[in-house]
């Protein structure tokens, strides 16, 4: 008997179920207690069927990750499956919660599947750099067809139960798991339904064997925004396999791709950020017992591009909003802003046609700042300077309810001095949403000094129930990323002085693989905030004020770093802005000089890597996952990259340490002398990592 595996027998129907919080992961326990219990209840000459069902809040959720780079036991995953697939009794697969990974995989050997109507099914393998590596990409295309097959094997993505009923990867949207799995097995024994092989039915990939257009189209598609991932190329390889390869060979091809892979560098780095995420949600020093505060009504202020993003967040969780404007116009403005944005997705098919209308429906938009007064949560959403947030908070101390939690979406004003001016400071923290924030997943969420712990947790959990990705910040100026971008920024506009120009600096950071380079990046935020701001602190940049001077304020003048032509945001080289730099540099009596891509990728990436050692240093991050995090959610960071401080890892300390060393030399530029902490595990030939494992195990 397996403790993590237990067999109730309900007359001629065994019920086996997998019991191993928290999601029913397959580990080696998992895979023995599976393989022995269906090898013995189909000896049984008692049981006609067998239900394979799970306790706890989900089926089984995939491989179990923690084992992977250890060494493999038995019974392998494979070996499971076929001795569900190759049992002489219907094997029924009763799924709740999410099937995915080698949990759909187990589902698809068995000969039915029945989830419930919430339940989700997926092969995520490719978002941890992996393909399936027991059979999805052979048994699902023959359950779903190989359109929906490549498509769900190549992003990832689940589909819900009544699209999975809809394709035939299930027979029967069903009540609870066990009780409807019961009731399904029943059921095929009483209409002596045959037990069905997925392996031996090629009925729903005849069409694409004869017609390969259909499958590569699709493939084409669900690669689409493919770069630089080695995994998705990999599964959209091994799903061709199911029209030529035997299959037993596709299998054993299969499998191994998936220990190429499991060993390499990339999925190693997807593997880390799948940990780091769920890491960066425990809040540092909150009492194990700290529950969220309840959040039921959810108030935004300000109606403009944060404000707005913010709601449509909330809306499309399902979750009612105040949107709070100080006039009628302003609001109208802000609404019609965002029925716009759902009517494009919906054009686009990215959410279904009644979506605008349903989610736009959830946002209540009214004038004035009493109508916080019901709000368990407000998020203050206006202009990013300290007088008028300061008057907001003012009005919200006045009129929000006790206990409701006050944040503020700054992206670097102090939140101390925000919480300083109510009377309730253990309530205030920020929220800090990226724009546009109904898109990317990252929230800083900025613990002040006075922020109450529960707070803190109430913030986190209301950022997971909105599909965003939280991690726990400090205050300073630009709390992580922005200020880690700021580090970088400063290292760009030296490029353009010493030697290079934006389309090179842009090149380099892309061909690394963030989406956008720091210049393209400056034409699509606006340069003219920069320069507003220089100005108000009586800063000079001279190629930047030169360009803003010029009335090249980026995509918004169709003139920036780069020109745009015809509408189109496609950054172009402009020779008049290479001339502008080469003038500036001219009058300001500064030798240009040619500059190696490999210094503007060192100069790009190792002074954030610096930036983040004082951060952890200071406590801003709790941990150097927590940095990656940032960067992956915030910046598009290449998740086969694993975030920065991971990146730093790999690369090793000390070389970074001894580039840095050379590039302050080198441009005189003291910033770029290696952080005390970098320069500490550089010398001690240590990693981040190593470091915080060391500042978890002290604690
Ligand atoms: N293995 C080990 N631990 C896992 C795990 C897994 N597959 N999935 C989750 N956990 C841990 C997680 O780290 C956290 O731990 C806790 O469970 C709750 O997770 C052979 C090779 C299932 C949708 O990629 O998508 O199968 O922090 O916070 O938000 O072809 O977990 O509490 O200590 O995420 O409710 C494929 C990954 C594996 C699914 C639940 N499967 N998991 O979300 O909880 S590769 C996946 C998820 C594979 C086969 C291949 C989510 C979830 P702790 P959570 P959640």
């Amino acid at each position: 008997m397996s403790e993590v595996v237990r067999v109730e027998r309900h007359d001629v129907i065994a019920i086996v179920t997998v019991d191993s919080p928290p999601v029913n992961a397959l580990s080696a326990a998992v895979r023995g207690g599976i393989y022995d219990a269906v090898r013995a209840a189909g000896a049984d000459p008692q049981v006609q069927a067998i239900v394979l069902t799970c306790a706890g809040r989900t089926f089984i959720a995939g491989a179990d990750i923690t084992e992977f780079g250890k060494p493999p036991k038995q019974p392998f995953l494979g070996e499971v499956i076929a001795a569900i697939e190759n049992c002489p009794k219907p094997v029924i697969a009763a799924i709740h919660g999410t099937a995915l990974g080698g949990g759909l995989e187990v589902a698809l050997g068995c000969h039915f599947r029945v989830a419930t109507k919430d339940a989700r099914l997926g092969l995520p393998e490719v978002k941890l750099g992996l393909i399936p590596g027991a059979g999805g990409t052979q048994r699902l295309p023959r359950a779903v067809g190989p359109e929906l097959g490549v498509k769900m094997v190549v992003t990832g993505d689940p589909i819900g139960a009544a699209e999975a009923l809809k394709h035939g990867l299930i027979e029967e949207v069903i009540e609870g798991p066990a009780s409807g799995g019961e009731a399904f097995a029943r059921k095929v024994l009483a209409e002596k339904r045959p037990v069905r092989r997925l392996r031996d039915d090629d009925s729903k990939i005849a069409a694409a064997r004869a017609d390969r257009s259909i499958f590569t189209n699709a493939a084409a598609a669900a690669n689409k925004r493919n770069r630089g991932l080695e995994a998705p190329l990999a599964c959209a390889e091994a799903v061709s396999w199911i029209f030529d390869v035997p299959f037993d060979e596709a299998l054993k091809r299969e499998r191994e791709t998936f220990l190429r892979l499991v060993a390499g560098d990339q999925s190693r780095a997807q593997r880390h950020a799948f940990f780091a995420e769920r890491e960066a949600a425990k809040i540092d020093g909150v009492p194990e017992g700290a529950r969220p505060r309840k959040v039921e009504r959810v108030a935004i202020i300000g109606a403009g591009t944060m404000g707005g993003g913010i709601a449509m967040s909330f809306a499309n969780a399902g979750i009612p909003v105040t949107l709070i404007e100080t006039g009628e116009e302003q609001l109208k403005r802000g609404l019609g802003i965002m029925q716009k944005n759902y009517e494009a997705t919906a054009a686009r098919g990215g959410i279904p046609a009644d979506a605008p209308a349903k989610r736009m429906a959830l946002i209540n938009g009214v004038v004035g700042l009493e109508h916080v007064k019901d709000a368990d949560l407000v998020i203050e959403a206006v202009f990013e300077t300290m007088e008028i947030k300061k008057e907001v908070f003012t009005k919200l101390d006045q009129y929000a309810k006790p206990g409701a939690v006050l944040a503020s979406n700054t992206s670097y004003l102090n939140i101390n001095d925000i919480a300083a001016i109510t009377r309730r400071p253990q309530d205030v923290l920020g929220m800090h949403f990226f724009s546009p924030a109904n898109v990317m997943k990252l929230c800083e969420i900025v613990r002040a000094a006075k922020t109450a712990p529960d707070v803190l947790v109430t913030a986190v959990a209301t950022a997971k129930r909105i599909a965003k990705v939280p991690a726990v910040v400090g205050v300073c100026d630009g709390f992580v990323g922005n200020r880690m971008l700021a580090a970088r920024s400063k290292q760009a506009e030296k490029l353009l002085f010493e030697g290079a120009l934006p389309q090179q600096v842009d090149a380099v950071v892309t061909k690394f693989g963030l989406p956008m380079g720091p210049f393209a990046m400056g034409d699509l935020a606006g340069l003219d905030i920069g320069w507003r701001s220089r100005k108000d602190r009586g800063i000079k940049s001279e190629i930047a004020d030169a360009l803003c001077e010029a009335g090249r304020f980026g995509q918004k003048t169709a003139k920036g770093y780069y020109k745009y032509e015809g509408g189109s945001r496609a950054p172009l080289p402009d020779p008049e802005v290479e001339k502008l730099i080469e003038e500036t540099c001219a009058r300001l009596g500064i030798q240009r000089r040619a500059i190696s891509d490999d210094e503007i990728l060192e100069r790009m990436v190792y002074p954030m890597i610096n930036e983040g050692a004082r951060i952890l240093a200071e406590k801003i991050a709790a941990r150097p996952g927590d940095i990656d995090v940032i960067w992956l959610y915030g910046y598009g960071w290449p998740v086969y990259r694993g975030g920065p401080m991971y990146y730093a890892d790999q690369v090793g300390l000390k070389h970074i340490a001894e580039r840095l060393a050379f590039h302050a030399k080198q441009t005189g530029d003291a910033s770029l002398e290696p952080a005390p902490l970098l320069k500490e595990l550089a010398e001690k030939g240590e990693t981040f990592a190593g470091w915080a494992k060391a500042a978890a195990q002290a604690a």
